[in-house]
């Protein structure tokens, strides 16, 4: 298994929609797999193909504490929403440090492919409902602060520059030490 870098915000690869899987091969499970070591190590709950520069059809979630529920979505789409909407607040591996309430419907019901390409579906709720929700997002080109007002959206990139600059910064003292 390997490591893979994450593409970051804002790359253009995020703002483009990836294409269906058509081969569930051992190319596709090793992906997979780096996906969610990549993901473990980061930490996070979920990562879409795309944001380790993939464009296909694919993410990976695991919101167990112990880490030992890995879900693969191949072609994951969303087959039935709730009306009633929930406000939570989000995260992104591709944009660290920001966190901003989006909204979005309380349940989803997922419709998606296993890596032998059986067809599986997911009733998902809280947690689970939020990320299946990102990560779909992903698939589609669309990072959660597209969600959010302009005002919001500009305010959240501001930030993550200046948390960059102060990264980098850091980074130069510790060599220089
Ligand atoms: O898509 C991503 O970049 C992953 C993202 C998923 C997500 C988290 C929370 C709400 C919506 C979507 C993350 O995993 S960000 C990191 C994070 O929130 C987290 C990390 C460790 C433990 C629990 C949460
Ligand atoms: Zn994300």
């Amino acid at each position: 298994m390997a490591l893979l870098p994450i593409v970051q915000y804002p790359d253009p690869r995020l703002a483009q929609k990836a294409v269906p899987v058509e081969q569930f091969d051992e190319k596709l499970a090793k992906l997979a797999a780096d996906m969610a070591e990549t993901m473990y190590a980061a930490p996070g709950v979920g990562l879409a193909a795309n944001q380790v520069g993939e464009l296909i059809r694919m993410v990976v979630i695991d919101i167990s504490e112990e880490k030992n529920d890995l879900k693969v979505l191949v072609n994951p789409f969303i087959e039935a929403s709730s009306g009633e909407l929930v406000e939570c607040e989000e995260g992104c591996l591709s944009l660290p440090g920001i966190y901003e309430k989006v909204k979005r419907p309380s349940h989803v019901k997922i419709k998606y492919q296993n890596l032998q390409g059986e067809h599986c579906e997911l009733e998902c709720d809280e947690l689970m409902s939020v990320c299946a929700q990102h990560e779909l997002d992903h698939l589609d080109g669309v990072v959660f602060i597209d969600h959010l007002s302009m005002l919001k959206k500009q305010r959240a990139a501001t930030k993550l520059a200046k948390l960059r600059k102060e990264k980098a910064r850091a980074a130069k003292r510790a060599d220089a030490e």
